[in-house]
C-alpha cells in the first residue's frame, strides 16, 4: 500500500483528546489504581492467564483442563470445560439477589412497558425450553428465530441455549428468500416467529414472510412452526406445523436442569455478508464467546448493578446478541429493549426514554447518531438525560463531527464514549477505550483491549510506521473468536487465514478485511473496509476519510464516498451528499465542499462529482451500501442484490435524471 501524504493525516489523527473526567475515573472498575499500567503488560506477556481469569467469572459445571488449543485456523478454548449458558445468564441471579432485579424493561413501539426480573425470565425459559423440547429438538439441533425486539426473542434464544440447540437468528427486516436460503444452510428444525412486529405505525408481517419462505416444501428441514401472539392481526395457521406460543407454554414441562455443554458447543449461528453474494454462517462457540462478551460488558461499559444499559441494536445483529443478551445477561445487569423506529412518532423518541426509563449507558451507531444531529440539538436538549454516563458507539468508523455532537449534545460533555471496534466474527469487542482509563480521540476507537494483540500491517506482514496505512489484522487467538463457516471449513480458512502471515514464522494471522492506521500514541484509527479504500494519483485514503471532512461542513448531514475509475487518476472520488434539513443544494455548495475536503485533507483528495441525495442507501443494519453506490458512480445504474436495503426510494432518488 502507498503512503499517505503525512501532513494530511496528522490532524485527524492528533486533534483532540479527551481524558475521562476525574469524577467517572475514580468510580470506573478500571482506573489507574485497579488497573496500573503493569497489568497490561502481565495481559500482553500471559494473555491466556488473562483470559483464564476471564471465564472464571462464568458459571461452569466442570472446569476446563486446559485454556487454548491452537492450531490455525483450529481453535479450541476451555478443553474439558462444560456449562450452559444460561446457567452463567439466569441461574445464578435468579438464586441470589438479583432474583427480584429487572433483567429486561421492555418498551413497544406503540408504548406499551413490560419489566421481566431474573426470576420471572428465568421461568420463561425454562418453560419456552420445554416446548422445544416437547417439539422434538435435542442438543446440537438448530431453530431459527425471526422475531420482532420483544422479551420473547431473549426467551427464545435462551431457550435454545439451555438445550444445548443452536440457534439462528434472523433479522426481521430480511425477505421471504434470505430466511429460507438460512433456514437451509442450517437444516433448521424448528422455526420460532410472531403474527408481527410495531415498525413507524405499520404491522411487520413477519408470520406471512415465514409462509412464504416456507411455502411449496422449500424448506425440507422444519417440522413446526412456532408464533407469538404480538400484533394481533389475522395469520394462517398450518395444521400440523403451526403453533401458539401462548397454547405450547401453557402444557409445557419446564427445563429445570440445563444441559451441559462441552465449552466448544456452538452456542449459535450468525449469517453475515462477505464478498461474495452468499452470507457466511459464522459459527460461536459457548465457553469462549461467553468469556469474551462477559468480560468487554464489564469492562468497556464499566457495568454496575445499578445501570440500565441501552443498547440500541436488534438482536439479528451480533451486536443484539453480545450486548443486548449474552453480553448483559451473563453479568446481572438491567437491559432495556425497544421494539421501534428510532423516530417514531417523533425524532426525540430516544431522549424521551432515556429519561423515562433513567438509562445510564447508551450503545448506538454512527449512523443513528448522525441522524440525530441532522434532527438538531433541540431534540435531545428538551429532555432531562442527566442519568446518561456512558455512551458507546458501534458499526462503522464514526466521524468526529459525530462523535463530538454526541459527547456534548447528548452526553452533557460528562460522558465518555467507547467507539468499539469488532465484527459478528470476533464475537465480542476487541478495540475500543476502557473508560476510566483511556483518554479518547474523536473518531478512534482507541488501542487493542488487554488479551487482544492487533496490529497494522503491510501486505507482506511486515509492521506499518506511524500514520502509515495498513491492514488490520489480530495476532493472536482470542477466546470470542468464530470457529469456522457453518458448514464450510475451507470459506473459513480462505476468507480470514490466507491474506496475511507472520513475516518471521509464517503462522497465519487473522485478516479483519479492514483497513487502519496506528498513529503515533498507538491509537487506532480503522478506516473502514479494505475495498472501501479509493486511490487517487497514487494517494490511497479511506472513504471515511472524505466522508469526515464533508461532514464537518455545517450543511452537510452525512455522505458517502466512493472511488470511480479514472484514466488519468486511476481513481476519481464520488461523493453522495444529504444535507440538513433547510439547506438547499446549489453550484455554489458544491465547490465549497470540494473545497472543504481539499484543505482538511489535500487537494488530492477534492471530489470529482457531488451528487445530492435525500437519503443514503443503507442495509437493514445501518451500513452504508458502498458497492451499490460505486455501481451507480460507475455506470449510472444498479444491478445485483439489494435484498438487505432498507431504502429503495435512496436509491431511485440517486439515480441520474436521464436513466
Ligand atoms: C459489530 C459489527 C464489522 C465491520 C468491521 C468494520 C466496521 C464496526 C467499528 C467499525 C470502525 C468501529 N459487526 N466497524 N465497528 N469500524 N470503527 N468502532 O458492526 O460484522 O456487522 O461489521 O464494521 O469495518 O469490519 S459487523
Amino acid at each position: 500500500m502507498n503512503k499517505p501524504a503525512k501532513q494530511a493525516l496528522e490532524p485527524l489523527a492528533s486533534r483532540d483528546l479527551f481524558p475521562t473526567p476525574p469524577s467517572f475515573a475514580a468510580r470506573a472498575r478500571i482506573n489507574r489504581s485497579t488497573w496500573a499500567a503493569q497489568r497490561l503488560d502481565d495481559a500482553a506477556r500471559d494473555p491466556l492467564a488473562y483470559w483464564e481469569a476471564a471465564a472464571d467469572a462464568l458459571e461452569w459445571r466442570t472446569r476446563w483442563h486446559q485454556v487454548l488449543e491452537w492450531s490455525a485456523p483450529r481453535s479450541k478454548w476451555f478443553l474439558g470445560g462444560t456449562l450452559n449458558a444460561t446457567e452463567s445468564c439466569l441461574d445464578r441471579h435468579a438464586r441470589s439477589w438479583r432474583r427480584t432485579k429487572a433483567a429486561l424493561i421492555w418498551e413497544g413501539e406503540p408504548g406499551e412497558v413490560r419489566t421481566l426480573t431474573y426470576g420471572q425470565l428465568h421461568d420463561d425459559v425454562c418453560r419456552f425450553a420445554g416446548v422445544l423440547r416437547a417439539l422434538g429438538l435435542v442438543s446440537g439441533d438448530r431453530a431459527a428465530i425471526y422475531l420482532p425486539l420483544v422479551p420473547e426473542a431473549v426467551v427464545a434464544m435462551l431457550a435454545c441455549a439451555r438445550l444445548g440447540v443452536i440457534h439462528g437468528v434472523v433479522f426481521g427486516g430480511f425477505s421471504a428468500e434470505a430466511l429460507c436460503s438460512r433456514i437451509n444452510d442450517a437444516s433448521c428444525k424448528v422455526v420460532i416467529t410472531a403474527d408481527g412486529g410495531a415498525r413507524k405505525g405499520q404491522v411487520v408481517r413477519l408470520k406471512d414472510t415465514v409462509d412464504q419462505a416456507l411455502a411449496n416444501g422449500a424448506c425440507p428441514s422444519v417440522t413446526s412452526v412456532v408464533v407469538l401472539r404480538r400484533t394481533g392481526h389475522e395469520v394462517s395457521m398450518t395444521p400440523g406445523r403451526d403453533r401458539w406460543w401462548h397454547e405450547l407454554v401453557r402444557d409445557a414441562q419446564p427445563v429445570r436442569e440445563a444441559v451441559a455443554v462441552d465449552a466448544e458447543h456452538p452456542l449459535f449461528i450468525l449469517y453475515t455478508s462477505g464478498t461474495t453474494g452468499k452470507p457466511k454462517g459464522v459459527v460461536h462457540s459457548t465457553g469462549g464467546y461467553l468469556t469474551g462478551v462477559a468480560r468487554t460488558m464489564r469492562w468497556v461499559f464499566d457495568l454496575k448493578d445499578e445501570d440500565v444499559f441501552w443498547c440500541s441494536a436488534d438482536v439479528g445483529w451480533v451486536t443484539g446478541h453480545s450486548y443486548v443478551v449474552y453480553g448483559p445477561l451473563a453479568n446481572g445487569a438491567t437491559v432495556f429493549l425497544y421494539e421501534g423506529a428510532p423516530t417514531y412518532p417523533g425524532p426525540d423518541r430516544f431522549w424521551e426514554m432515556i429519561a423515562r426509563h433513567r438509562i445510564s449507558i447508551l450503545y448506538t451507531a454512527p449512523t443513528a447518531i448522525r441522524t440525530f444531529m441532522r434532527l438538531g440539538d433541540h431534540h435531545p436538549q428538551r429532555h432531562d438525560l442527566s442519568s446518561l454516563r456512558l455512551l458507546g458507539s458501534v458499526g462503522e468508523p464514526i466521524n468526529p463531527e459525530a462523535w463530538r455532537w454526541y459527547h456534548q449534545a447528548v452526553g452533557g460533555g460528562r460522558c465518555p464514549v467507547v467507539d468499539t471496534w469488532w465484527q459478528t466474527e470476533t464475537g465480542a469487542i476487541m478495540a475500543s477505550p476502557l473508560p476510566g482509563l483511556t483518554a479518547q480521540k474523536p473518531g478512534s476507537c482507541t488501542k487493542p483491549l488487554p488479551g487482544v494483540e492487533m496490529d497494522v500491517v503491510r501486505q507482506d506482514g511486515s509492521r506499518c510506521a506511524d500514520d502509515e496505512q495498513g491492514f488490520l489484522v489480530i495476532k493472536r487467538p482470542w477466546p470470542s473468536m468464530m470457529r469456522t463457516v457453518w458448514g464450510d471449513d475451507e470459506r473459513f480458512r480462505q476468507t480470514y487465514w490466507v491474506q496475511v502471515k507472520d513475516p518471521a514464522t509464517g503462522a497465519p494471522w487473522y485478516f479483519t478485511g479492514d483497513g487502519a492506521r496506528r498513529d503515533q500514541d498507538g491509537y487506532l484509527w480503522v478506516i473502514g473496509r479494505v475495498d472501501d479504500v479509493v486511490n487517487v494519483s497514487g494517494h490511497r485514503l479511506g472513504t471515511a476519510e472524505v466522508e469526515s471532512a464533508l461532514v464537518s461542513h455545517l450543511a452537510v448531514a452525512e455522505a458517502a464516498v466512493v472511488g470511480r475509475p479514472d484514466e488519468l487518476k486511476g481513481q476519481g472520488i464520488v461523493a453522495f451528499v444529504t444535507l440538513k434539513d433547510g439547506r438547499p443544494p446549489s453550484e455554489a455548495l458544491v465547490e465549497e465542499l470540494k473545497r472543504q475536503v481539499a484543505s482538511e485533507i489535500g487537494s488530492f483528495a477534492r471530489p470529482d462529482d457531488i451528487r445530492w441525495a435525500n437519503a443514503l442507501p443503507k442495509t437493514r443494519s445501518g451500513k452504508i451500501m458502498r458497492r451499490l453506490l460505486r455501481e451507480l458512480a460507475t455506470t449510472g445504474r444498479v444491478t445485483g442484490d439489494t435484498t438487505s436495503l432498507e431504502d429503495f426510494g435512496a436509491i431511485a432518488a440517486l439515480r441520474p435524471a436521464e436513466d
